[in-house]
This record gives C-alpha cells, sequence and structure tokens, in this order.
C-alpha cells in the first residue's frame, strides 16, 4: 500500500516552475506573480474520490475524481484550457495524463521521505516541487 498523500503539505522547493509556465503560454506579468507565491497543497480522499486544492495568496485551483476514471478538467485560472485527464497509480505514484491542446502534459504526485512530490510536465519542460507536511492545520 503506498503512503497516503492525505494532508496539507508546504512548498519547500521548485525548480523550473518557470520553463512549465512558458511551456503553458502564461504571460511574463502572471509567471512573476506565481514564482513568489508559496504555494500549499491539500489533499483529501472520501472513498475513491480524491480532492487536490492548490492554494496561495493569489489564486487557489481545486480538482476532484476518481482514479482510473477519465474527467474533463478546465484548468480556471491557469492556462485556461479543456483537457481531458486521467489519474492512475503507476506502482507508488499518483499519475496524471492531461490530454488536450499541448502536447506531454501531466503531473505525478508521491510521497518520499515524509515528503511531497509533484513533477509537473508539459512539452519538453519539467517542474519539479517538493512540500513538507504542515502538522500544524
Ligand atoms: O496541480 O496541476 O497537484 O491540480 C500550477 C500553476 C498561479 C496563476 C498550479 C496560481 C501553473 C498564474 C497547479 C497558482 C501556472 C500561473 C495557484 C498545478 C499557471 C498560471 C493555483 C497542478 C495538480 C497536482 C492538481
Amino acid at each position: 500500500m503506498p503512503v497516503s498523500l492525505c494532508g496539507t503539505w508546504d512548498i519547500i522547493s521548485n525548480v523550473n516552475f518557470e520553463g512549465y509556465m512558458i511551456a503553458l503560454g502564461i504571460s511574463p506579468y502572471l509567471r512573476k506573480i506565481a514564482l513568489r507565491l508559496k504555494l500549499r497543497k491539500v489533499i483529501e480522499q472520501r472513498g475513491d474520490q480524491y480532492i487536490i486544492k492548490t492554494v496561495s495568496a493569489f489564486r487557489n485551483y481545486t480538482i476532484s475524481f476518481r482514479v482510473g476514471q477519465e474527467f474533463v478538467e478546465f484548468t480556471q485560472g491557469l492556462d485556461n484550457r479543456h483537457v481531458k485527464s486521467l489519474v492512475t497509480w503507476e506502482g507508488n505514484k499518483l499519475v496524471c495524463e492531461q490530454i488536450g491542446e499541448k502536447k506531454n502534459r501531466g503531473w505525478s504526485h508521491w510521497v518520499e521521505d515524509d515528503k511531497l512530490h509533484l513533477e509537473l510536465h508539459c512539452e519538453g519542460e519539467i517542474c519539479k516541487q517538493v512540500f513538507k507536511k504542515n502538522v500544524a492545520e
């Protein structure tokens, strides 16, 4: 059984977020704002449904899905695209494929050494984020 991803997690490192945002076509103005944000992930599981909230002082973004069930995702407040998303387990990694206008788009989450890891990819760019568990909340 994989370690649970559930909880509140605060970002401690963020590599190539800029490259990922450029691949998504985010404007220089929004990229500058986004790069300063202290991102938080709040991950909940209710039955077979997952809810992943990305929380910041600027905007929040929430998705909910069932593993193995394709859903339509509108990336509202991000790049504002519609994608068809499918989340599956690949070993201990929760992997999402986001099919749409942008090639090779998706992400994967896993827990390693008590940290939440996230790899975001789009076209040739890979952004790597690491979060530490927030035990106060
Ligand atoms: O997470 O797909 O955990 O949805 C990536 C932002 C910044 C707005 C965040 C708001 C991509 C301006 C979601 C940031 C940059 C920049 C806080 C990443 C787009 C716009 C919401 C993601 C998955 C996996 C769950």
